[in-house]
C-alpha cells in the first residue's frame, strides 16, 4: 500500500484510549490517576504490555519516564513522539493518553504495513506531568531535558507526604537508564487543545507553536486560631477571611494583567478546619500564566503586593514559595510548518496555536526541535469528567501525527528529515 494512503485504526486507538481510561475511574465519572499511584502503576504496567506486544524495546529512566523504542536504518537521532498517562483529580479520557497511545497505534501501523523507518522511533511516556501529587508539574520531561536536577527530583515531597523516589520503587519504575540518554532529533506530541479554540471555530487541527510561562506559587496565610464564638471581630487574626481576600485578588490580577493572563487558586486547606475554630493559617496555591514574560511577571508582582496589603489590614502573615516555573516557549518553525503541510496534504483544515495548557513539549523543546498537534476539546473542556473529543477528531490527528513520523523519520519525502 503506498504510504500516502496509510491511515491509523481508529477502532483499535479509541478501544485502548477506553481501556486505559477505566483505570483509576472515579465513581461518579472522570479518573483520579496521580503520579506513582497504585492507579498510576496499573496504567504503567498495561502501556509496557501493550509496547511489549508492538515489539518495542523498553526502557525506563531514573525518574520513571518511560521509552519503547523502535530501531530504524540508521542510528541517526530517534524521532520522539510521546505525552503522559498521569492524571489530575477528575480528569477526562483524554488528556495526555491520547498522544501515547496515538504513537503507538503509528508504530502498529508501521509494523503491520513492514515499514522500516530511517530515523529510529522512541514513543514516550513522561513521569508525572501533572504535578497534582508532586510539585512541579511536568516533572519527568524537566529532568529528562536538564531542567531539573534528578536528586532533587527523587527528593521531592509530596501533597500527602511521600517522597518520589521513595514512590518510585515501591512501584516498581525507578528505572536504571540515564534521564536524557535517547537524544530525539524531533519531538512531537499530540494531545487535545483543552481550549475553547478550535472547537469554537470548527478547525478540525491546531498546530501548536509555542506554550505559555506558567509560575505556581503556594501560599501560606498565617492568623490566629480563636473561638467563633466568643472572639470578637476586632480581635480576629483570621487566616480564612484573609486567604478570602487572596482569591479574589488573583482574579483581579488576570483581569489588571488581561491579555491571555490566568490566575487560578486550585486548592486550599484551612488548619484546623473545624466547624467552630477561626482559622489559624491557611495554605492555598496560585497558578499564573502568559504568554509573554513581562506579562507573567507583572502578575507576580501583583500577587506580592497583594499580599503584602492583606498583611496589614488583616494581621496576618503571609509566605510565598515558589513551585514552579516554566518560561514561555516558541515551538521550532521547521517542524510547525511540516505539521501544517502535513495536515494540508491530508486534506486537513488546520490553523496555528499556541497552548494555553503546559505540556511535556514545553520542556523537550530545550533539547530538540519540538512541536504540538492539537485537536478540538468539545466546549474547551479539560481537566473534567466532561471532557471529550469526537471519534473523528481522534482519528484525524493520529492521522497527522501517522503521516508527520513518516516525513521526520525518513520514509517519505516532506519539507524536514531529522
Ligand atoms: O497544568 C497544565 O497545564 C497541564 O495540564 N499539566
Ligand atoms: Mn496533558
Ligand atoms: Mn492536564
Amino acid at each position: 500500500m503506498p504510504t500516502s494512503s496509510l491511515r491509523i485504526n481508529a477502532p483499535r486507538l479509541l478501544a485502548n484510549l477506553e481501556c486505559l481510561s477505566r483505570i483509576g475511574k472515579l465513581p461518579d465519572g472522570g479518573i483520579c490517576r496521580l503520579a506513582l499511584s497504585d492507579e498510576d502503576k496499573l496504567a504503567r504496567d498495561q502501556l509496557v504490555t501493550w509496547m511489549d506486544e508492538s515489539g518495542l524495546d523498553i526502557r525506563i529512566d531514573q525518574v520513571g519516564n518511560i521509552f519503547g523504542v523502535r530501531a530504524g536504518l540508521s542510528n541517526l537521532s530517534p524521532v520522539m513522539l510521546g505525552s503522559h498517562i498521569d492524571s489530575v483529580i477528575g480528569a477526562g479520557d483524554f488528556d495526555g493518553c491520547y498522544g501515547v497511545l496515538a504513537a503507538l497505534e503509528v508504530i502498529n501501523i508501521l509494523n503491520e504495513n513492514g515499514i522500516v523507518t530511517k530515523n529510529p522511533i522512541a514513543v514516550a511516556s513522561f513521569s508525572n506531568e501533572e504535578g497534582v501529587r508532586y510539585q512541579p508539574g511536568m516533572l519527568g520531561s524537566s529532568v529528562y531535558s536538564g531542567a531539573l536536577d534528578i536528586s532533587n527530583a527523587l527528593n521531592i515531597v509530596g501533597v500527602d507526604g511521600s517522597i518520589y523516589g521513595g514512590e518510585l520503587e515501591r512501584i516498581g519504575y525507578a528505572g536504571k537508564m540515564r534521564s536524557g540518554d535517547i537524544r530525539p532529533g524531533v519531538y512531537v506530541e499530540l494531545h487535545v487543545e483543552q481550549g475553547p479554540l478550535l472547537d469554537r471555530e470548527r478547525i478540525p487541527i491546531g498546530v501548536v507553536d509555542g506554550v505559555v510561562g506558567i509560575s505556581w506559587w503556594e501560599v501560606t496565610v498565617s492568623g490566629g486560631a480563636n473561638h467563633a464564638g466568643t472572639t470578637p471581630v476586632e480581635m480576629r487574626r483570621d487566616a480564612g477571611l484573609a486567604a478570602a481576600k487572596l482569591v479574589q485578588k488573583t482574579r483581579e490580577i488576570a483581569l489588571k494583567v488581561g491579555g491571555d493572563q490566568r490566575s487560578t487558586c486550585g486548592m486550599i486547606r484551612f488548619f484546623p478546619n473545624a466547624i467552630n475554630v477561626i482559622p489559624g493559617k491557611v495554605i492555598l496555591t496560585v497558578d499564573l500564566r502568559n504568554s509573554g514574560e513581562a506579562g507573567l511577571a507583572a502578575a507576580e508582582d501583583l500577587l506580592l503586593t497583594s499580599s503584602r496589603e492583606i498583611e496589614a489590614s488583616d494581621d496576618v502573615s503571609i509566605a510565598i514559595k515558589l513551585l514552579e516555573k516554566v518560561p514561555a516557549v516558541k515551538f521550532d518553525k521547521d517542524v510547525v510548518s511540516s505539521l501544517e503541510k502535513i495536515s494540508g496534504a491530508l486534506g486537513i483544515r488546520s490553523r496555528r496555536m499556541i497552548s494555553g495548557a503546559g505540556h511535556d513539549a514545553q520542556l523537550m523543546a530545550r533539547i530538540c526541535p519540538t512541536a504540538m498537534i492539537f485537536i478540538p476539546s468539545k466546549g474547551g473542556v479539560s481537566h473534567s469528567p466532561e471532557e471529550f473529543s469526537s471519534p473523528e477528531a481522534l482519528t484525524d490527528g493520529g492521522n497527522v501525527l501517522l503521516h508527520s513520523l513518516l516525513v521526520f523519520a525518513g520514509v517519505v519525502d516532506g519539507d524536514q528529515r531529522f
